[in-house]
């Protein structure tokens, strides 16, 4: 089985945790991003929708971290907690993977790229008032995660970590990967963040989000990088 992976992507740390986590055997296709492999006839093979995570078992290909996360838990048969059988639990997993896609992870992941990837490597300056504005969408989101989802429990399903945390902790660390210490004066956000962290073990956790904390020191090599092919559509998706 195939993985194709850029581990600067959120959803391709969740499903590459997820899968070492549960010693799931499986090559580490890599698949930069940033050099806009995505685009390239072979990878058109695998995904027309040319994002990343994508899978490939023999003949069968699947794009979309989420299908990928419940295809490797049922073929895998993971221990249960990371998606219950117990209709309510997995009912909570659903509520949180339904709703991050168009919030923390639009978020998160407009913040990254408004305070690092587009004014210093595409050299764009960003407006003041755009970056006010997603910064307080972001606030907004992490402010639901922890009154909402989060509440009193140890984890968003209760009393166990579950594909909602790996889902949400990664999303919650990329705009860290700009320098946006989101864990400061969210005292309720930082224990979740140190429960999940020793859950998935702080070697895996760091070795997932390695690429992302070192971004802000990586960011004079990106810009050699072919990131120009796409500037208008990062442009037009972030600005
Ligand atoms: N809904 C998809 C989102 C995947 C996605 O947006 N991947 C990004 C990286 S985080 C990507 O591959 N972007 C490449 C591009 O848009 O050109 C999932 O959950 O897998």
């Amino acid at each position: 089985m195939e993985l194709y992976l850029d581990l600067f992507s959120q959803p391709c740390r969740s499903v590459y945790m997820f899968a070492k986590k549960n010693n799931i055997p499986f090559e580490f296709k890599q698949l930069s991003l940033l050099d806009g492999e995505q685009y390239g006839e072979e990878f058109g093979k695998i995904s027309l929708i040319r994002k990343v995570p994508a899978l490939r078992d023999g003949d069968f290909c699947l794009a979309e971290s989420i299908a990928i996360l419940l295809y490797l838990a049922e073929k895998f048969k993971t221990p249960d907690f990371w998606y219950p059988d117990d209709l309510q639990q997995r009912a909570r997993i659903n509520e949180y993977l339904s709703w991050q896609h168009m919030a923390i992870r639009m978020h998160g992941s407009k913040i990254f790229w408004l305070r690092l990837l587009i004014p210093k490597v595409l050299g764009v300056d960003v407006p003041q008032d755009k970056l006010d504005a997603a910064l307080e969408d972001l606030n907004s989101s992490l402010k639901l995660i922890e009154e909402k989802f989060i509440q009193d429990r140890p984890f968003i399903a209760g009393e166990h970590v579950s594909l909602a945390d790996l889902v949400a902790i990664v999303e919650v660390m990329q705009p860290v990967g700009s320098g946006l210490d989101v864990f400061e004066g969210r005292p309720r956000l930082s224990a979740w963040r140190d429960r999940v962290q020793e859950a998935i073990g702080k070697e895996l956790f760091d070795d997932a989000h390695q690429a992302i904390l070192g971004a802000q020191e990586n960011v004079k090599q990106m810009s050699t990088s072919k990131i120009h092919l796409f500037k208008p559509k990062i442009q037009k998706l972030f600005m």
